[in-house]
């Protein structure tokens, strides 16, 4: 169903037969939101999130592409975020068993101004589908469609629900090297059982396994965050830190953790096509 969102803004609302729900909005190609059968958010939106282009919406699971963050010459996060992308009239064919019980698929090709900041032609499919169990399934497709390879970073950045940030701890991650983002990139080795959160939290894991779990005891539920292709991962919250578009207490009640790839940039050669997944899902715990 394709409808208008928040300030008319363009938005796919997609179901399947068990009640479940994902909305993604032509704007970033953004999901801005995922819902279980019992209709339960299970992403967050800032209660301040600006719907208002250029700005980025800030919450759900905002695609960054083709930089993370500073970590090169373009502006923060790359572009694509802020881009009105498009129905894809020419998907990749779907898989013959039957997965896929919901899903959409959208595209992405550079302006003539985007080729002035990025001078690479290229097209991003992204599908966004919900699995048999309600797990909702991202996948990236990059194509290079120009004459010389580029490579480029990226991730993404999905704004979990979770009961309180103090509560829960990620899991998947220990013995790892980060770079710190609160100490300039710096590398260290992370020897704690599980990650938790009393502060500020802004580090990117290199090289992780493909399983990163958030468990909330309080609510009784791990969220799996399952990633192919991207082999970074980044583990943010805020904390109290102003954050412009973000509403005072609404740090408490997300954590990111990104399938990103940072530390080795991803190589596409002409005519190549690069492809990641990001698969999420919530199963029960005790
Ligand atoms: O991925 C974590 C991060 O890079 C943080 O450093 C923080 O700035 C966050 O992304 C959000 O970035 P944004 O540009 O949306 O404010």
């Amino acid at each position: 169903e394709r409808t208008k969102g928040i300030n008319g803004l363009e938005k796919i609302i997609v179901r399947d037969d068990h009640g479940r729900s994902f909305e993604v909005y032509m704007y970033g190609g953004q999901v801005a939101s995922w819902k279980n059968e019992k209709g339960e958010e299970l992403l967050v939106m800032s209660s301040k999130a600006i719907f208002n282009p250029p700005t980025p919406i800030r919450g759900g699971i905002p695609i960054l592409f083709p930089q993370y963050a500073n970590t090169g010459p373009l502006p923060s996060h790359g572009f694509v975020r802020q881009r009105f992308w498009e129905i894809d009239t020419n998907p990749p064919q779907l898989p013959s068993n039957s997965y896929y019980k919901a899903w959409v698929d959208l595209i992405l090709r550079p302006s003539q101004d985007d080729l002035k900041i990025w001078p690479h032609k290229f097209e991003y499919r992204l599908r966004v589908h919900l699995g048999p169990e309600g797990d909702l399934v991202l996948t990236s497709r990059v194509k290079n469609t120009d004459v010389k390879p580029f490579n480029f970073t990226m991730a993404l950045h999905p704004y979990f629900s979770v009961s309180d940030i103090s509560e829960i701890q990620v899991d998947g991650l220990q013995n790892l090297d980060y770079l710190d983002q609160l100490k300039k990139r710096t590398r260290f080795t992370d020897h704690d059982k599980s990650i938790t959160f009393k502060s500020q939290f802004d580090r990117i894991y290199l090289s992780t396994p493909n399983d990163i779990r958030i468990v909330d005891k309080k609510k009784q539920k791990t969220i799996v965050v399952h990633k192919e292709g991207q082999v970074d991962a980044v583990v943010w919250n805020p904390w109290e830190k102003k954050v412009e578009d973000l509403g005072t207490e609404d740090y408490r009640r997300f954590v990111t953790v990104e399938s990103a790839a940072v530390e080795k940039p991803i190589i596409v050669n002409p005519g190549q096509e690069w492809k990641g997944i990001l698969q999420m899902s919530v199963v029960p715990s005790s």
